[in-house]
């Protein structure tokens, strides 16, 4: 990698330097706050962050937007060096376009300073909370959707000493906000959940309804005062890297680094249910509705399940990008079969959608050649990702009497990169909240695919029962696995029928 030496730091004396196309839309430090944002990595800048800005842009109102790190502090570092500006890249085949944007108002750290992320919940000013916080930060048992707490959340819950978790900050903060009669306010889930707002306001409930040493009226002052609107969020963001940084100096001649890449698309599907008002987003393209669930089940079902499969299959054959991955022959054909038999059995779509041009809109995304989306980044986080992603297409297609077999797939696939190694033998890493317990299932099963699929259905915590206790889908997943054991993923894949 050429890097560049001598490009300044960026920050507000260098906006003007810039050519006016990557200028931010609205001048940057001038918009008061009006949302928190928890949750300040790759997505949100390229994501709320962006449509925020455009909204504030072109209709107005202080909707500046705090973020807050939870833990890491580089990124709070970077930012706070830059006057809370960073660049996003949107890469494409055809070339790429950077610019800054200037929506941030400011950023905060919560795991250093909870008490100021527990003020700005209270603050009248922010009317709108919106979290990318990941699919583990809510605390939920991924199937039944019930509080997990693990040893921080049980100390966040006892209260007397600054929360840690998010949904102790959130209890911690609205408490205050009740106290402070600071207005009501909406807390939106940007996470790729199922009924991300269902589960926002179960989390909510559960963690207000146990926690010690709060006023007894808080449940009712969170019922009245609080709203949790369901979303669809879809854009390509890739983790960051120093390539990431060193294409914004050769396109910018500034040093950002906060800088992200992502791919040109973004979609935005929002419940409307605002009691303090929000940006207007319309004007930045989002869809505003009554009903985001269509929305939601579309994209976790033939986005996300059809992303899980390509990273599983495509880390086993050693793939190290998403992009790669599709270059495995056959592998179009397999997702495509997924996409038509499964997944677009398996709901109702929004009205005027069909599944398999949707299908086949992802699948070109994913091929974008400019976008360098490790296998292994998706492929984190299984046990909470599989349920909305592949396990409820399972579940809706048996429902109606329906084989699952491209879902088995998917699960077959899971379950081998757990096993560790990839077709040639090298190891796997496996980064996931429940890697204790998986790790320690399958390596009882470890014998045949046939005890390695029993234990894994065993955990309650990830497959739901009316899987678990599917003897067809049992077959299919332990044929496919046999499948995959024995032959590798592009045999596999290439005599798939
Ligand atoms: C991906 C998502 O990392 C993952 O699990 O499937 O982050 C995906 O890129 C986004 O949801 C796209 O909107």
């Amino acid at each position: 990698m050429a890097v560049t030496v001598g490009a300044s730091r960026l920050g507000l004396g260098m906006v003007r330097h810039l050519p006016v196309e990557a200028r931010p839309l609205i001048r940057p430090g001038t918009v008061p706050t009006g949302v928190v944002h928890l949750g300040l990595g790759a997505f949100h800048r390229a994501h709320q962050a962006v449509f925020t800005e455009a909204a504030v842009g072109a209709a107005g109102g202080d909707w500046g937007i705090v973020a807050v790190a939870p833990r890491s502090t580089a990124v709070v570092e970077a930012l706070t060096a830059q006057d809370n500006l960073f660049t996003v890249s949107a890469l494409s085949a055809n070339g790429s376009a950077t610019r800054v944007v200037g929506a941030l108002s400011g950023v905060r750290h919560a795991a250093s300073d909870p008490d100021a992320v527990v003020a700005l919940l209270a603050d009248p000013a922010v009317r709108v909370v919106t979290l990318t916080v990941t699919e583990k930060a809510y605390h939920l048992d991924p199937v039944t959707g019930h509080l997990s707490p693990d040893s921080a959340l049980a100390a966040d819950l006892a209260g007397g000493a600054p929360p840690r978790t998010v949904p102790g900050l959130l209890l911690r903060g609205l408490a205050a906000r009740a106290a402070a009669d600071a207005g009501p306010v909406a807390l939106v889930s940007c996470d790729n959940l199922p009924a991300n707002g269902r589960r926002l306001r179960g989390m909510l409930d559960q963690t207000v309804g146990r926690a010690v040493g709060v006023p007894t009226g808080l449940v009712d002052w969170v019922a009245a005062n609080v709203s949790c609107p369901g979303t669809m969020v879809d854009r390509i963001v890739p983790a960051s890297t120093p390539e990431t940084i060193e294409a914004v100096r050769q396109a910018l001649g500034v040093t950002d680094l906060a800088a992200v890449a992502a791919e040109p698309y973004a979609q935005w599907v929002i419940e409307d249910d605002f009691p303090g008002g929000r940006p207007g987003w319309e004007h930045a393209g989002a869809v505003l509705t009554d009903d985001a669930g269509p929305w939601e089940r579309l994209k976790l079902r033939a986005l996300n399940g059809v992303h899980s499969a390509t990273a599983y299959l495509g880390a086993l054959a050693g793939r190290e990008t998403v992009a790669e991955a599709l270059e495995i022959p056959h592998l179009g054909d397999v997702l495509r079969r997924l996409i038509a038999e499964d997944v677009a059995a398996s709901f109702t779509p929004p009205d005027g959608v069909r599944v398999v041009d949707y299908g086949e809109q992802v699948l070109a995304r994913f091929g974008n050649p400019a976008i360098r989306h490790r296998t292994l980044q998706v492929a984190m986080d299984g046990s909470q990702k599989l349920p909305q992603r592949v396990l409820h297409t399972i579940v809706d297609l048996r429902a109606t009497g329906r084989s699952a077999r491209w879902g088995a797939l998917v699960v077959a696939s899971w379950l081998r990169f757990a096993l560790g190694y990839a077709d040639d033998g090298q190891p796997l890493p496996f980064q996931d909240p429940l890697a204790g317990p998986i790790r320690a299932a399958l390596s009882a099963g470890r014998q045949s695919p046939e005890g390695a699929v029993d234990a894994l259905f065993a955990l309650r915590e990830v497959i739901p029962v009316e899987v678990a206790e599917d003897d067809e889908v049992r077959a299919d997943v332990v044929a496919w696995l046999t499948a995959l054991q024995q032959h590798g993923v592009e045999a596999t894949v290439a005599g798939a029928r």
